[in-house]
């Protein structure tokens, strides 16, 4: 049994999470329209995960009796200057996400909710993996700049990312 107000802000994180998922995948469909199919890759992975995030949350507002409520997602952005736009527009985001969590679980301690707060400590550290992702990638951007062979070894190492389930089996 979880309070009113945190139904309302785990549905309204549901949202904030199927956004991620929308975002990455506009990221990847970009990617492949650019040529750069291990980009394409590495975001498709991403926008499963982010499905799955989704997921989480929608399974734990139902294990808990409450009424799971899904809502409009926006419209992502379609369109990238380079690779490093999206991984800074990538990071800039997960960073906004990283605060949503922490908010969360502010609430949960807030209201004594011992049981959310276990919850969401699996997303505490799953931002904090997010974010060092996507700075070692901007990292390794900064370092080839412009070079074609540069950008050409970051897209094949991309290419290698795979996407394994998290999801708890019940
Ligand atoms: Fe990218 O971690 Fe969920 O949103």
């Amino acid at each position: 049994m979880i309070s009113n107000t945190m139904e309302k802000a785990l549905n309204e994180q549901i949202n904030k999470e199927m956004y991620s998922a929308y975002l990455y995948l506009s990221m990847s469909a970009h990617s492949t329209h650019s040529g750069l199919d291990g980009f394409a890759n590495w975001f498709m992975v991403q926008y499963k995960e982010e499905m799955e995030h989704a997921m989480r949350l929608y399974s734990y507002l139902q294990d808990q009796g409450s009424k799971v409520q899904l809502k409009k997602i926006d419209e992502p952005l379609s369109t990238f200057k380079d690779p490093m736009d999206m991984f800074q527009k990538t990071l800039e985001h997960e960073k906004f996400i990283t605060k949503s969590i922490n908010d969360l679980m502010d609430l949960a301690i807030k209201e004594k909710d011992h049981a959310t707060q276990i919850f969401l400590q699996w997303f505490v550290t799953e931002q904090i993996e997010e974010e060092a992702n996507d700075n070692e990638i901007i990292g390794k951007l900064r370092l080839v700049g412009d070079k074609g062979n540069g950008m050409f070894m970051i897209d094949k190492e991309l290419s290698q990312r795979t996407f394994t389930s998290e999801l708890p089996s019940k």
